[in-house]
């Protein structure tokens, strides 16, 4: 491993004890157990996204999908053209939603949370095409994306073995105890916000993941992807987040993932057209719980940097304002992003 970074605390010798969980997650801000999940189960939901992702032409073809070996002229990531095409066919897939409710995932964030959870009806997987890594997700606090509630947490998996090189997870343990939401700011990758961690001490730890391991996270716990810096291979991944029934959902939450990035948006009903059973659809009606408009002040600050940065010739903002004029329903900003490029 890198030797600026460090491993990740296991504690798997502590699954059953909610008050020392409790304690090391108080204290760390993460608890990462291996084999949390059934790792026979992760690699049948690895066949089935591969799969998919061979047959959308991410994978060359004539070789096992279980290797997950990219084809690389077609790289792309959320926000690109022509990414929403391959990975909602990938959000369609009833395992990969069931996958967010197995009961080992389900009662051990139930556990930490000393009460009864849900997983957001928005999962998440991210689809991480090699050598593209400017692209790579950003230092943040997940809270900036999803808030609701600070008692919200994530649950990141590798669907599939998931070395250091392939860009998995990396946390920087103790920094959730700063105890606030941080200025985040312009940024390509994932969610296009990043926080600047000088203020914080100590090393980023990650690990080697193997299927099933599991790693979980307080929202206000700063962390961030690592390049995937293979030569030809995708990182597949899971990202879902799990509220205190009866806790504030964000209204953004409640739908499928990157359904804004396509006309007309993609629905509910789009994605369970093929399911072959139905307890999963819409099961967060049988629950209570308050859903609140969400915060855009923290894009808004992101667009109005990428704004001023295009400007100044920054490349990476004016990439990030041509993809917002392609996607964007707003009129009002797309005519902004096409002054700031000189497009206008
Ligand atoms: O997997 C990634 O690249 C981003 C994941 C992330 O930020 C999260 O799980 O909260
Ligand atoms: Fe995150």
């Amino acid at each position: 491993m890198d030797s600026e970074l460090k491993e990740l605390r296991v504690s798997n010798d502590a699954m059953t004890d909610g008050d020392e969980l409790q304690r090391r997650l108080a204290d760390e801000g993460y608890l990462f157990f291996r084999g949390l999940q059934d790792p026979d189960k992760m690699m049948e939901l690895r066949l089935d996204i591969n799969t998919a992702l061979q047959q959308g032409g991410w994978l060359l073809p004539d070789t096992d999908p279980m290797d997950g070996i990219a084809d690389v002229d077609r790289v792309c990531t959320e926000g690109d053209e022509g990414y929403t095409d391959v990975y909602h066919k990938v959000y369609a897939l009833e395992s990969f939603h069931r996958s967010a409710h197995l009961p080992e995932i389900v009662d051990m964030i139930a556990r930490i949370a000393g009460k009864p959870v849900l997983p957001h009806p928005q999962k998440i997987a991210r689809l991480w095409f090699p050598q593209y890594t400017e692209h790579t997700t950003p230092t943040h606090q997940d809270y900036v994306h999803f808030q609701g509630s600070f008692d919200t947490w994530t649950a990141w998996a590798p669907v599939g073995d998931c070395p250091v090189e392939l860009g998995g997870l990396a946390v920087l343990p103790g920094s959730h105890k700063v105890n606030r939401v941080l200025d985040h700011h312009f940024s390509l990758g994932a969610g296009g916000l990043n926080v600047e961690v000088d203020q914080f001490e100590g090393a980023w730890h990650t690990i080697d993941y193997e299927p099933g391991d599991t790693l979980i996270f307080e929202a206000l716990m700063i962390h961030r992807a690592l390049p995937n810096v293979t030569d030809n291979r995708m990182r597949i991944s899971l990202d879902n987040r799990y509220f205190a029934i009866g806790n504030p959902v964000s209204e953004g939450m409640m739908t499928p993932h990157l359904t804004e990035h396509v006309d007309p948006p993609i629905t509910w009903e789009d994605i369970y057209a093929d399911w072959k059973s139905d307890d999963l659809k819409y099961y967060w009606e049988n629950y209570e719980f308050p859903i609140r408009a969400g915060d855009p002040s923290f894009s808004q600050r992101g667009f109005e940097e990428a704004l001023e940065m295009a400007r100044n010739g920054n490349e990476h903002a004016q990439l990030h304002l041509r993809r917002v004029v392609r996607m964007t329903k707003d009129e009002a900003q797309a005519q902004r992003a096409l002054e700031a490029l000189g497009e206008a």
